[in-house]
């Protein structure tokens, strides 16, 4: 499948916008997170315990690696016309998700949030088209790591 070329340069585009409050655009992906599923609060280490989430390093920080894996993965459906996580890292995202005990349908919720983050973080940038390169990105990268949770349990 692969992205287009215009589906390519929104998608680097809103990573520039992005990338540029991490700290900002990580709580907001959080919360929204919370807000849709609040039960993923226990589930998380850096919130079980902390009520205010605004000045949290290691959610900011694991936030950002996940932005950053998304980007990644659209930029390889882009050149390999499909994503590919190195097999360490993959059996290392399928043992931590399952270990945390992540369920199929949480995938969906931890979209509609990504999307809603940036979406709020392009304001008039937004597009239909830009949201179907980055859903295509997540989706496969979402993918991948449910097999590996699969072979997990
Ligand atoms: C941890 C990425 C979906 C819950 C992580 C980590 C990454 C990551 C990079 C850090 C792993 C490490 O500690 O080395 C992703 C990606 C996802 C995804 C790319 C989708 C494509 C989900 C979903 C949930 C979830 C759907 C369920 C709500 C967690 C939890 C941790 C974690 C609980 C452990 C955090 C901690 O307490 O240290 N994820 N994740 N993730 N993720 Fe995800
Ligand atoms: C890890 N996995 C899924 C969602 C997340 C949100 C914020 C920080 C880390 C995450």
């Amino acid at each position: 499948m692969g992205l287009s070329d215009k589906q390519d340069a929104l998608v680097k585009q809103s990573w520039e916008l992005l990338k540029q409050d991490i700290p900002k655009n990580s709580i907001r992906f959080f919360t929204l997170i919370l807000e849709m599923a609040p039960d993923s609060k226990q589930m998380f280490s850096f919130t079980k315990d902390t009520i205010n989430i605004e000045d949290n390093p290691p959610l900011k920080a694991h936030a950002a690696k996940l932005f950053m894996m998304t980007c990644e993965a659209a930029i390889q459906l882009r050149e390999k016309g499909q994503v590919v996580v190195s097999n360490t890292t993959l059996k290392h995202l399928g043992s931590v998700h399952s270990d945390k005990g992540v369920m199929e349908p949480q995938f969906e919720i931890v979209k509609e949030a990504f999307l809603t983050t940036l979406k709020e973080a392009m304001g008039g940038k937004w597009s239909e088209e830009m949201k179907e390169a980055w859903l295509e990105a997540y989706d496969e990268l979402a993918a991948a790591i449910k097999i590996e949770m699969k072979q997990e349990s």
